[in-house]
């Protein structure tokens, strides 16, 4: 596959993710619902309809078309994933948290409208992301929904992300051992990556033992995800020593590629890179797209 079929085949994904969002975060009341307050509604479309590299929900229809999944199916679970995704950028933007003016460019929903929409716009894309799994018009039998719920609701919470977040938030106040990082890591940014490898698997119904290697090659690319996360930071960091340092930093927080160096860091996204390659090698060609998106993500530069 040449580099600009890659490219255009992620824009393809991140348009239709983003046509179909802005359907369901549209003004008209959906079934069920009694009203749509216009201004949660707007500080909810800022949040999610804003840019954004739209990572995760290719990798929902990748896997979901590696195995042969609904495509429309595997879109709208896309879509739930990236409720979510937006919903922990919009909170963690906040000044209880880790206190941001810019997202992807534009002010923080909390700056663009005020904390309460900010907090409610958060809560509404959490919500929101489960009634997508649940409705109707999402296309498939009622134990995979369970399946996707229960998945999901693992992914974003105590467990996963939020657990993480809240992992994160005590580093502030105490130095973490790595492996501490490591595990806070695979929560607070893994989780979500690793439930959209699974989705997939879940969506194709793919047998026990083929979900297992998608959870792993998810779990493979979150770790691969954060590394490369960490080390733009720390080059950025290096870049500007003297001036101001980045947040983390300036907390004091640890990070893999702070503790162990460039050279380091480097080596090891090369080889999970190589592990994920290796673990979607059975699938062929099928699995070229999710191959490049685990190469991608350890080389993106933003
Ligand atoms: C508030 C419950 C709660 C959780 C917040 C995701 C998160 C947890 C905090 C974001 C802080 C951060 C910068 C984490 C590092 C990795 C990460 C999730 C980056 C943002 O994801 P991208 O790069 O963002 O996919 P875009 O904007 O492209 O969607």
């Amino acid at each position: 596959m040449q580099d600009r079929d890659f490219s255009k085949t992620l824009k393809a994904h991140a348009t239709a993710v983003e046509r179909l969002l802005g359907e369901m975060l549209s003004s008209a009341p959906q079934k069920g619902e009694i009203a749509r307050p216009e201004r949660l509604l707007a500080a909810m479309r800022h949040g999610v309809l804003n840019g954004g590299k739209r990572m995760r929900p290719a990798l929902v229809i990748e896997s979901a078309r590696m195995f042969g999944g609904i495509e429309s199916t595997a879109l709208r679970i896309a879509a739930a994933l990236e409720c979510i995704h937006c919903y922990s950028l919009v909170h963690d933007d906040l000044p209880a948290m880790d206190d941001d003016d810019i997202r992807r460019g534009q002010p923080t929903v909390h700056k663009a409208f005020d904390e309460a929409a900010a907090i409610l716009a958060g809560d509404s894309l959490l919500t929101y992301a489960f009634e997508i799994v649940a409705s109707d018009e999402t296309e498939l039998d009622a134990a995979r929904k369970m399946q996707l719920t229960l998945a999901l609701a693992r992914a974003a919470g105590l467990g996963g992300m939020a657990g993480g977040q809240a992992l994160d938030l005590e580093a502030e106040s105490r130095t973490l051992s790595e492996g501490e990082i490591t595990v806070m890591q695979a929560m607070k940014t893994g989780a979500l990556i690793r439930f959209a490898c699974e989705a997939g698997a879940i969506i194709g119904n793919a047998e026990a033992g083929e979900r297992a290697r998608l959870v792993r090659f998810g779990e493979i690319i979150g770790l691969a995800f954060q590394l490369r996360d960490d080390l733009l930071d720390l080059v950025a960091d290096s870049a500007t020593l003297g001036k101001a340092a980045g947040k983390d930093a300036a907390r004091g927080k640890g990070t893999l590629p702070s503790l162990h160096g460039i050279a380091w860091t480097e080596e090891k996204l090369e080889a999970l890179v190589a592990e994920a390659q290796t673990l979607l090698a059975p699938y062929g060609e099928k699995a070229d797209m999710l191959v490049k998106i685990a190469a991608y993500i350890a080389q993106r530069n933003h």
